[in-house]
């Protein structure tokens, strides 16, 4: 058999992953992006969005666990969970391991994308059919801007922010999601990593720091994400959010109470990144 391989076009690295894979299970353009799976004898099946992965079925958890439990953890009693991206559904089925959740609504402006996953990512897309979640195809910072005191937790599950995705990290937006999150809401997006994004991260921390009163960084590393010391940002109206603030009873293969806290940077060093001491 031949090898064949898929060279990762991630506009942010200044690397190029390379992967062998044995098939292409799916390639296609929609309406707003080019949606490619493919098939790796490592990774197992691998969802590519405009030539950056997105995902693979065998490390797909260091990054759903982590984005998903670390603020629904922070919260006493999540029960209205949104997702902003996400198609895939890998991080609503994180939030629908949580008894509290009553509704989880997934907003994802690309239907083709939870088509594929229903399809090739049986164990990504479990949650579409539970009857706690709703779907809906829209533009999450449209969708957003309707809302006022509405959600306990806001999570945005997105693409880099280059493109339509861009938006997602912008004060503005930040501000509709504070409108939108009850008064001791939580919020956490992904923002890049510590290596090779650092003034994304900085720039998204500060904006992040005008709106919320509560404002960190959390991190998991991701084998797969160019830069793999991958951070979240987390902005809360009330609530702490270096512990959990309940017992952590779902199951999970890495995040944990432990896990948890372990994901927090130091203070110190959390705060030479953002004054610029931290230097690279
Ligand atoms: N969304 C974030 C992927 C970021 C990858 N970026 C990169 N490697 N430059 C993942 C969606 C999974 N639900």
């Amino acid at each position: 058999m031949r090898d064949i391989f898929f060279l990762e076009r991630d506009p942010y690295a200044p690397i190029r992953h390379c992967y062998p894979i044995t098939k292409v299970l799916y390639e296609s353009k929609s309406e707003y992006q080019e949606i490619l799976v493919a098939e790796s004898p490592e990774f197992g099946r691998l969802l590519v969005l405009d030539g950056v992965v997105q995902l693979d079925e065998k490390y797909e958890f260091t990054y759903h666990e982590f984005l998903a439990h670390v603020p629904l953890h922070a919260h006493p009693n999540p029960e209205n969970v949104l997702i902003i991206g996400g198609g895939d559904g890998g991080t609503l089925r994180e939030v629908l391991k949580h008894s509290s959740v009553k509704r989880a609504v997934l907003v994802d402006i690309d239907k083709e994308v939870v088509e594929v996953s229903k399809k090739f990512f049986p164990t990504l897309s479990s949650g579409f059919k539970d009857p706690r979640a709703i779907v809906v195809h829209e533009d999450g910072y449209k969708y957003v801007q309707d809302y006022t005191d509405e959600f306990d937790v806001i999570i945005v599950d997105s693409t880099d922010p280059v493109g339509f995705a861009h938006v997602l990290t912008t004060e503005e937006f930040f501000r509709y999601v504070h409108k939108a999150l009850k008064e001791d809401g939580i919020f956490t997006a992904q923002t890049e990593s510590i290596y090779y994004h650092l003034d994304m991260i900085k720039r998204i921390q500060k904006d992040l720091s005008r709106v919320f009163p509560i404002v960190d960084l959390f991190v998991s590393n991701i084998p797969i994400y160019a830069g793999y010391w991958w951070t979240f940002s987390i902005g809360s109206k009330k609530h702490p959010v270096r512990q959990p603030c309940r017992k952590v009873s779902v199951q999970t293969k890495l995040y944990s109470e432990d896990m948890h806290r372990y994901s927090f940077l130091p203070e110190s060093f959390y705060k030479s990144l953002l004054d610029g001491s931290f230097k690279l």
